[in-house]
């Protein structure tokens, strides 16, 4: 049995509770929040006797195997150089740090201690992404050499999560982190990137749409497109589309998770719709999936001793392509990386 604490409450935090419980071979045995309202509403919901207001006394307290880290983004460096001095293993939501420099910094100091660090990187684990990124690697459409990942909606987010509005980044940080992260899932490493933004909701602090254009070592070339200002009937809300041209066909992921394949004059048409999980809210339950499957893997990595797809390591380089795209969206620059 493997013992965690989730760390953080909050808006998204019953998600990973709501998953922990169905990872065969995990207990979660406490929980932290500086909120304590918050502390003892979760801790009812989810049957979690033991609670505290400080995360590090939680970790000395408690005989753990790991954290999970569910807070917004100022408390992750923090609470994970405190989980390496601790000796457990971690899982910090993105996105992962404020700064590349913090970032950096949170992996030697995991590193140092010879623990996992996964980031709670989750849109190239929800299962219709996965699908398409399976056709992909099967060599479906032979060599890719363009793609578009687009995700466009008008989805009240602010209503649960107030913070999207006030901070003074936006979409690229909070879910273009995420598309970008599923184009270098889909298409490699990036070497160029350039990027556009601009705020349409006059309500909000910082950028709803966002459009990059990425060149990966490959050869091959995308764009991620982002924006919460589409008004579009139905909203396709959390649905990431995507389509992928190579040598040998075409690629679609659909609205309404449609994945087409189209190759040799032929067309294939599969419906690979996540399933609802008893627990989950429409339209969340895309990404509520999502949830549960990338805590299996890391769950999986701490029993194999495995580096997680989206270890901490592995999310530098997605960090740094949103490092990148507010870079070139501020000074009109091409940027390489
Ligand atoms: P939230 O503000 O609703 O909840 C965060 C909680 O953390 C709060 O209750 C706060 O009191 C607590 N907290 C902050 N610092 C703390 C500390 N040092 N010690 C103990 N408790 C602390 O935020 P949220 O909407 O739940 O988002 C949390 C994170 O999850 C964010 O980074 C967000 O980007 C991410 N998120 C990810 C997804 C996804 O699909 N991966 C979806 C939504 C949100
Ligand atoms: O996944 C996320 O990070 C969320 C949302 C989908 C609303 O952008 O914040």
């Amino acid at each position: 049995m493997l013992n965690g604490a989730v760390i953080g409450c909050g808006f998204f935090a019953r998600n990973q509770l709501h998953g922990w419980q169905a990872v065969p071979g995990v207990r979660i045995l406490a929980l932290c929040d500086r909120d304590p309202v918050r502390l003892a509403e979760t801790a009812a919901r989810f049957g979690v006797t033991r609670t505290y207001a400080d995360a590090e006394a939680m970790m000395a307290a408690e005989d753990l195997d790991f954290v999970d880290i569910a807070t917004t983004v100022a408390a992750h460096r923090p609470l994970v150089l405190a989980a390496a001095r601790a000796g457990l293993h971690a899982i910090c939501q993105k996105p992962f740090a404020a700064t590349m420099q913090d970032a950096r910094e949170m992996v030697a100091s995991m590193e140092r201690a010879g623990k996992v660090l996964m980031v709670h990187e989750n849109f190239r684990w929800q299962s219709p992404v996965r699908a398409l990124l399976d056709a992909l690697r099967d060599g479906a459409v032979g060599r890719p050499f363009f793609a578009r990942f687009s995700f466009r909606s008008g989805h009240d987010v602010f209503s649960g999560q107030p913070y999207l509005a006030t901070d003074p980044r936006f979409i690229i940080q909070d879910l273009g982190i995420h598309i970008l992260d599923i184009a270098r899932a889909a298409l490699g490493d990036v070497t160029r990137l350039s990027a556009s933004t601009t705020r349409i909701n006059p309500a909000i602090r910082g950028e709803d749409v966002a459009t990059i254009l990425l060149d990966h070592a490959s050869g091959a070339t995308s764009v991620v497109d982002c924006s919460y200002a589409t008004r579009r009937v139905p909203d396709t809300f959390p649905e990431t589309l995507i389509e992928i041209d190579g040598d040998q066909g075409t690629l679609r992921l659909e609205a309404g998770y449609r994945l087409v394949i189209q190759r040799d004059g032929g067309t294939e048409i599969r419906n690979v719709s996540p399933p609802a999980l008893p627990w989950a809210e429409r339209p969340w339950h895309n990404i509520q999936e999502s949830v549960q499957v990338i805590q299996s893997h890391f769950i999986d990595c701490l029993r194999n001793g495995s580096e997680p797809e989206t270890s901490g390591r592995d999310n530098l380089r997605t960090l740094a392509l949103v490092e990148a795209a507010y870079a070139s969206a501020r000074d009109g620059s091409r940027i390489a990386l």
